[in-house]
């Protein structure tokens, strides 16, 4: 397999960086794609990894190509030879894992870098690469914080977002915000208590630590 990484912070990269270091059990071919220069928009890697032009990307060894996080980080939490399933082990587990997944995703992560996207730097970066959405700041910014207050109610008495346990719920959402905490002044007051404990209970791991750097070329754990 050979995951398509990139070599600048954009959060999609970074939760997939953060899913194989917690998950374990993994053996990958690592390609770094220039993302600070756009060399995924370029005709070769939209020609042969990703016709959309984003990162990251899977390569199967029967050479097909998997994009969109949580379809890659679910495939590799399938073939993963050990290690503990960041996906669930029971059809209830899964079902209750997924649910979570797509709170966090549709109604807090794609809300704020949806914001972030809309922001001069961003329109700077991409340089007219990607539709943009800078008149929708302000609802994708209610949007994301509607999203974090609910979670906070959510996570009175929980250490993770779907129980006692870390899953993929807690690795998008903090692959995203992790990867964004610098450039959205608002995302993470420390009046939003119990996202804040949260927040600080996944940046002391170990694998949080080293999500904002480019995994090796060859990558096994
Ligand atoms: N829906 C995709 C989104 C991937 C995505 O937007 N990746 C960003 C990096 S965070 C990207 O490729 N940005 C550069 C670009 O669009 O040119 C997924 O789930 O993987």
């Amino acid at each position: 397999m050979i995951l398509y990484d990139a070599n600048a912070p954009g959060p999609n990269p970074v939760t997939v960086r953060l899913f194989v270091m917690e998950r374990g059990g993994l053996s990958l071919d690592v390609v770094t794609i220039d993302l600070a220069n756009l060399a995924n928009r370029a005709k070769e890697y939209r020609t042969t990894v990703n016709a959309r032009g984003e990162v990251p990307a899977l390569r199967l060894d029967d050479g097909r190509v998997i994009t969109e996080i949580t379809a890659i980080c679910g495939y590799l939490d399938q073939v993963a030879r050990d290690g503990r399933s960041l996906f669930g082990g029971t059809p209830e587990e899964r079902a209750e894992i997924q649910m979570w997944v797509r709170r966090v995703d549709l109604g807090i992560c794609q809300p704020f870098v949806t914001w972030w996207r809309g922001t001069e730097a961003a329109e700077g970066f991409y340089r007219s690469n990607r539709v943009l959405f800078p008149e929708a700041m302000r609802n994708n910014r209610i949007l994301a914080e509607t999203g974090l207050n609910q979670l906070d109610d959510d996570l009175e008495g929980r250490e993770f977002i779907a129980g006692d346990r870390i899953t993929m719920a807690d690795i998008l959402l903090y692959g995203f915000m992790g990867a964004m905490i610098g450039l959205i002044p608002w995302l993470n007051p420390p009046g939003r208590q119990n996202v804040a404990a949260w927040f600080a209970r996944m940046s002391a791991r170990e694998a949080s630590k080293q999500m904002m750097s480019p995994l090796p070329g060859r990558f096994e754990n």
